[in-house]
């Protein structure tokens, strides 16, 4: 251990703790621009600068490990005009156009400016070329906004393993993007958001498309149905100030009916009807290859998110076969909108325009994609992030925090405690497994006792074995068989799961990816910044909801059931295929 003073007080951390962190354990908060927590910090911003006695020049906290006996001063003049100057030189190159940036009042520039005192600005600096990026789906960027922190890059490279971006010259002309200062479309970027989440400023970015929505809210000739998906719930409540983790599923319906939708659905229900489907198409390929010998691909990976997928088809194009053909939840909602609930209402799809708000920005592209038009038309027309929501809730002049809670509407706003989790790493997982196993043994799990605790929690991978025991006949070629499962969270930790399942070093027969650190609840469209302990908070909520439901398992949704009486047929049936599945591309 190290003891040493900051701001003359006496303090014992950890040996390799750096200052900034045995600063944020005395309570004491240093402003940066480019650390990120669980990363090797790199010191590019400068603005979290110290004193230390006996050392000339002020330093870099992040950077700076303690050392024993050493005296930090955090807090004096020479410290806080040095902050200032700094934030005041990244000013002078930031294209400062406040009042309409995608980020005004949520940009750490602007606030950093403002808890420093900035009133004028001092320095003209040579302001970066202006060049934008529309050109994937899901982000854009502005370059004239960058201020060359390297969070992107830091998070695309050590996080997700994509290396999509890159700081690429020097000095005033530093760029930060992709090589040769391409578009986004040009690389392997899988459009996860998590760089977008991350950015301080306003320099990349959700494609912005409520107007979208406000123009199909305003023409009458539409019928606009909504869904949110599993994560929006526990996270969208910090738009307007409250905990992250404060459960407004309630309140965000009354708001969407206020905005004026026409029908309000759950993407939990189609969450439901995917473990229906995926559970189905599970057992199906360890019949495949446990009785009939074929040479079916295992293990199956999870498919409902399209920033997995996409690094699959980049980066894995050999196992594309092991991917479950299941579409994601969100586009299985928009082709059973466009179908049954069409048929319903008498409606041709076309008619309906359906919106998804997604914690995700990839999501956006997911709905763009070719393949995903099986009801004749786009199956989703538009997806909003959680962050989007919140901006058009403040639009529409609501005061979120004091509405009342209402429902979902039938018959496809009705869900399960098992869709609420699919929005927490491990939860498509667990969801999967509480209804394979009723369905091969016949009988009823406990219902205090859900939780698969192996697969719960922030560790990257995890997996865990189960030995299936009293089987009905049907499975009777499972008794005995021993079951084992994955999950990983965050592509770089796919990636090492999937590069030792590839060599043989690994071998399960069901795998869980999802593409964001804590799984969709830390999706890169959700309110910044999502830091460990904000995953920790917005996981526990979502059990908690799972656990305040009395239906939680997919196959007790009668929504669901009644959709495969009135329409589907069976789970994996010719319907299922034709509305619910999907192929992928190399
Ligand atoms: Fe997710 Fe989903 S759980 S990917 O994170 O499966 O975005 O919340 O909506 O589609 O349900 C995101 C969240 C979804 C889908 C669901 C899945
Ligand atoms: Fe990298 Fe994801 Fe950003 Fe693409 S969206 S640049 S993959 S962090």
């Amino acid at each position: 251990m190290i003891n040493l003073t900051i701001d003359n007080t006496p303090l014992t951390v950890e040996e390799g703790t750096t200052v900034l962190e045995a600063c944020k354990q005395a309570g004491i908060k240093i402003p940066t621009l480019c650390y990120l927590e669980n990363i090797q910090a790199i010191g590019a911003c400068r603005v979290c600068l110290v004193e230390i006695e006996r050392v000339k020049d002020l330093v870099a906290s992040c950077v700076m490990p303690v050392a024993e006996g050493m005296k930090v001063t955090t807090n004096n003049r020479r410290v806080r005009e040095a902050r200032k100057v700094v934030v005041e030189l990244l000013l002078s190159e930031h294209e400062g156009d406040c009042q309409t940036c995608d980020r005004n009042e949520d940009c750490e520039l602007q606030s950093l400016a403002h808890d420093l005192g900035i009133k004028e600005l001092r320095y003209e600096g040579e302001k970066a070329q202006r060049f934008q990026d529309h050109s994937t789906a899901g982000l854009v960027r502005d370059s004239a906004k960058c201020i060359s922190c390297r969070r992107c890059v830091t998070v695309c490279t050590a996080i997700q393993t994509v290396s999509a971006l890159f700081p690429q010259s020097r000095g005033f002309k530093t760029t930060i993007g992709p090589a040769f200062a391409q578009n986004l479309d040009t690389v392997t970027c899988v459009q996860c958001g998590q760089c977008a989440a991350v950015c301080p400023v306003g320099a990349i970015s959700e494609r912005d498309q409520i107007d979208e929505v406000w123009a199909a809210l305003d023409d009458p000739s539409k019928t606009v149905v909504v869904q949110t998906a599993p994560a929006i719930r526990a996270a969208l409540g910090e738009c307007f100030g409250m905990e992250p983790g404060t459960l407004v599923t309630g309140k965000m319906t009354t708001a969407l009916r206020n905005m004026g939708f026409d029908a309000i659905f759950d993407t939990d229900f189609s969450a439901d009807l995917t473990i229906m489907e995926e559970g189905t198409e599970l057992l199906t390929r360890l019949k495949k290859a446990l009785v009939d010998k074929e040479d079916v691909a295992l293990p199956m990976f999870t498919s409902c998110c399209p920033s997995w997928i996409l690094f699959a088809e980049y980066f894995y194009p050999d196992m594309l076969s092991n991917l479950s053909t299941c579409k994601s939840p969100q586009q299985m909602m928009g082709a059973m909108v466009k179908t049954y609930y069409a048929k319903k209402i008498e409606k041709k799809p076309e008619e309906i325009v359906m919106v998804s708000i997604m914690p995700c920005t990839a999501k956006k592209h997911e709905a763009a994609r070719d393949e995903m038009n099986d009801s004749d038309a786009q199956d989703v027309d538009i997806v909003l992030t959680t962050r989007e929501l919140g901006k058009m809730v403040k639009q529409a002049g609501i005061d979120f925090s004091s509405l009342a809670d209402s429902e979902m509407d039938a018959p496809l706003g009705l869900s399960t405690g098992a869709a609420d989790i699919f929005a927490n790493t491990g939860g498509v997982m667990e969801a999967a497994l509480r209804t394979v196993y009723e369905i091969v043994t016949g009988r009823e799990l406990p219902f205090e006792n859900l939780h698969v605790s192996p697969v719960v929690g922030l560790e990257g991978i995890k997996d865990a074995e189960i030995t299936i025991e009293g089987t009905v006949p049907e499975w009777s070629f499972l008794e005995g068989v021993t079951v084992k499962v994955a999950v990983a969270h965050a592509l770089g930790n796919a990636r090492k799961l999937v590069d030792k399942i590839r060599a043989g070093e690994a071998e399960y027969h069901f795998v869980e990816v999802m593409t964001c650190p804590g799984g969709c609840i830390g999706g890169g469209g959700q309110p910044r910044i999502t830091t460990d302990e904000v995953r920790k908070k917005r996981i526990a909520a979502i059990y908690a909801e799972d656990e305040g439901k009395t239906l939680r398992k997919s196959h007790e949704n009668e929504g669901v059931a009644k959709l495969y009486e009135e329409f589907l047929g069976v789970p994996l049936g010719h319907k299922s295929h034709e509305l619910l599945h999907t192929k992928y591309y190399k």
